[in-house]
């Protein structure tokens, strides 16, 4: 049983209390509201990020977000149509109002989530379980001490062997719980169906699979203290980094980050100085073995607006100087055919919004992998619910990415 380092197990209901005002960060101020802006196009919505907002999703063409009423008065004063539907803490509020004492759990009707404390035992279980082909490491501590784990599966587990190798991340967002139970998902099909499923027993067996199931446990577990869900999404390093605003290629570069502490999408004080990024960044590098990146293919799971992107994000730019337009193409069809298998949107990030310090960017530029994000369920038009659905929803969103994941795997055997 991993330890669970919660410093802050005392101060459970000051937290609850203290909920309204986060230390050192705005986001649930008295009359904080969401908003949307309905018919934009990737200009209209970089702009809306850049204002400083927290953008939740986006959905044929309209964006939601969480704002200060100045915020979105000052939008609407550059000629942009933002309509208030919600009160983001009433929202909170209705979506969870089962109080509990501490993170042991997620909020009353949502347990079938795992808290880090549960993912911590499934892992170990399936360790214990399927030893051949799966183990357990880490890639370093979060900033209060949890240990990211990192699960290997493949056969003869403990050689490294000459296989392409694949990387799924999941949870850099806290809220984004959906997605650990996805890299769960992937860790459990893999052990658990290896030897039954043909499709399953192949990939194990010729590729080495690594999975972080969530980058910002640190995030995640504040996100669901006290029984009630935050909307909270940076690390809990001071008031909070958007680790991924903090990745170190083209670090805070194009206005597609924030430099205010205090902004959803802050980069941090500089590139990499998250240990979640960090920590993250130094396995990658470490699999280059002999001059040659080992990893070929990664994606990391966010949520929500069932997307599929493909960098870069700090660059409207379909190619440039560090991406051939053969190699553009190349993200193109692939994020075409993981988007045809799960009915997801695909586009090239910059699309979305631009981003700056991604770990999509970073991935392509620093070690040439083949690094995609997909944004899962829901699709858009859910407000606050978008980042919460009911633990139901697991088992079918987290399922309609297995094709997408036996793809992409298998993608991984191809030249660029
Ligand atoms: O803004 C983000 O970090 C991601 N969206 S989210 O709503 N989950 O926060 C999108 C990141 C995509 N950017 C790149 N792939 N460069
Ligand atoms: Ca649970
Ligand atoms: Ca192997
Ligand atoms: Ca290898
Ligand atoms: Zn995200």
């Amino acid at each position: 049983m991993g330890t669970l380092r919660r410093g802050i197990t005392a101060a459970a209901g000051l937290l609850l209390l203290a909920t309204a005002v986060p230390a050192g960060a705005a986001p649930h101020e008295s009359g904080r509201g969401l908003y949307e802006v309905r018919g934009t196009d990737s200009a209209e919505r970089t702009t809306i990020a850049q204002a400083g907002v927290d953008v939740w999703g986006t959905h044929d063409g309209t964006l939601t977000f969480a704002a200060e009423p100045a915020q979105a008065q000052a939008l609407r004063g550059r000629g942009l149509d933002v309509e208030k539907v919600g009160d983001v803490d009433e929202l909170l509020v209705e979506r969870s109002p089962g109080v509990r004492a501490a993170a042991d759990e997620f909020p009353a009707g949502d347990e079938g989530y795992h808290t880090y404390g549960e993912l911590t035992e499934v892992l170990e279980q399936a360790v214990a379980d399927h030893g051949d082909i799966a183990s357990l490491s880490s890639v370093g501590d979060s900033h209060e001490g949890r240990a990211l784990h990192l699960i290997k599966i493949s056969d003869n587990v403990a050689q490294d062997e000459d296989e392409p190798e694949v990387l799924f991340t999941c949870n850099q967002h806290a809220r984004e719980h959906l997605t650990t139970e996805m890299c769960l998902r992937i860790v459990e099909r893999f052990t658990d169906e290896y030897g039954s499923d043909p499709t399953v027993t192949e990939l194990v067996d010729s590729r080495e699979i690594y999975v972080i199931p969530t980058v910002n446990p640190d995030g995640a577990e504040y996100d669901i203290e006290g029984g009630r869900y935050k909307g909270w999404r940076k690390n809990r390093q001071d008031s909070g980094t958007d680790l991924n605003r903090n990745w170190g290629y083209e670090w805070g570069c194009c206005g597609g980050s924030s430099g205010s502490p205090s902004s959803e999408t802050y980069r941090g004080p500089s590139a990499f100085s998250a240990p979640e990024t960090t920590a993250v960044a130094s396995f990658v590098d470490s699999r280059v073995v002999g001059g040659a990146q080992q990893i070929t293919a990664h994606i990391d799971f966010h949520s929500y607006s069932e997307l599929v992107l493909w960098p870069y994000g700090y660059t409207y730019d379909d190619s440039n100087d560090t991406m051939s337009p053969e190699e553009a193409k190349r993200f193109q069809e692939v994020g075409e055919a993981l988007a045809a298998s799960n009915g997801y949107t695909p586009q090239q990030s910059s699309d979305l919004y631009i981003t700056d310090g991604s770990i999509n960017d970073w991935m392509w530029a620093e070690h040439g992998i083949l690094s995609l994000t997909f944004e899962m369920y829901p699709a858009g038009g859910g407000g606050l619910d978008g980042f919460y659905p009911p633990d139901e929803r697991i088992e079918p969103e987290t399922q309609r990415n297995d094709e997408a994941v036996e793809i992409l795997l298998t993608e991984a055997g191809n030249q660029a």
